[in-house]
């Protein structure tokens, strides 16, 4: 028997094992064979050799099914091993990401601005009205500093309501000629169609010798801008008021829908209304205490310019984060 136990366990494989099975424990095997030979075994010796047969057949059994686990482990790991997939490997199937429509359109501007040689600055979100209101000829009960614009923390620190306090800042720690950009998030309360809570604006500003900087030199740079951005587009100056800026203007595209024919995005006016602009006004200077100086500065909104160049009728889809939007700009 132990030579039968030494027999099965030779065999390397299931196939092999299979075999060694039925030559074993086969109908016509090895151990059939043995109990066959019970009917010629005289009466008072059948019991032992029956017993001792049922003891050494459990125990060849209990052997087999010891080694048929192990071969079977064997022959699993051999499979996984033979099915591994390497994930790594080059594929032509894949789901692109994309940037989000804000992003690009903002590294665009900047784009734009730092081949015309601007700075790019940043500055932090949470503002004190020095920086937010005061130094840009915001008197104390302008409206735009209204509790229903502006978001109030509880410590007299309020939300920046526009980029411009990073240029109040570059200007306090810089000395002209200053020509610099500042891209960013901005809060102001506000909820609909064309307005969302939180939006990205991008600012500019100039600053050198007085007389060096000239309306003309704002005139000239935006509307190289606007035709950069929107193709082959008429760009007209019109006059508007910021307290920090005298003259003061905003600026229109000629519409891009109706290409200056009149439809509804544009009220059937066949213009778009995209930025501001004007030259820096003395007591932003005195702020900052600047002498002798002029500039000019400019500001837009990203998301309109992003809503504009994709065409998207609600400004709240682009922070809804719904994947079936952002989709159709992979
Ligand atoms: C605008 C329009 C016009 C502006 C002014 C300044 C600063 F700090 F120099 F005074 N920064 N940005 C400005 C001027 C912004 O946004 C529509």
């Amino acid at each position: 028997m132990k030579n039968l136990e030494n027999y099965m366990l030779k065999a390397t494989t299931l196939e092999a094992l299979e075999k060694v099975r039925v030559e074993l424990f086969g109908k016509k095997g090895l151990l059939s064979k043995e109990f066959i030979k019970l009917k010629d075994i005289p009466g008072r010796e059948k019991r032992a050799f029956a017993e001792n047969l049922n003891k050494q057949k459990a125990s060849l059994q209990k052997s087999f099914d010891k080694h048929y686990e192990t071969l079977k482990a064997k022959a699993i790991r051999a499979l996984l091993l033979s099915e591994k997939i390497d994930v790594s490997l080059y594929s032509n199937i894949s789901n692109k990401g994309a940037l989000h429509p804000v992003t690009e359109t903002m590294d665009k501007i900047i784009d734009y601005f730092v081949a015309m040689n601007f700075a790019v600055h940043n500055g932090p979100m949470i503002e004190d009205d020095f920086h937010n209101f005061e130094a840009l000829n915001l008197p104390t009960h302008h409206p735009a500093r209204d509790m229903q614009d502006t978001f109030f923390c509880n410590d007299g620190k309020l939300l920046r309501t526009h980029t411009s306090p990073v240029q109040i800042r570059t200007m306090l720690k810089e000395t002209p000629p200053i020509r610099m950009i500042a891209p960013g998030s901005v809060f102001r309360r506000d909820y609909d169609v064309t307005h969302t809570p939180m939006f990205h604006q991008i600012e500019g500003l100039v600053v050198d010798k007085e007389g060096v900087v000239s309306f003309a030199n704002l005139k000239s740079i935006l509307t190289d801008f606007l035709q950069y951005m929107f193709g082959d587009v008429e760009v007209r100056f019109r006059p508007s008021f910021f307290p920090f800026t005298e003259p003061s203007s905003e600026v229109d595209i000629s519409c891009i829908f109706c290409e200056g024919e009149g439809c509804r995005i544009c009220s059937h006016t066949g213009w778009l209304e995209v930025l501001g602009c004007g030259i820096v006004d003395e007591n932003v200077f005195k702020a900052v205490g600047y002498e002798n100086v002029s500039g000019y500065a400019f500001g837009l909104g990203i998301e309109r310019f992003a809503m504009l160049l994709h065409r998207i009728p609600d400004l709240r889809t682009l922070f809804e984060g719904d994947i079936r939007l952002l989709e159709q700009f992979e």
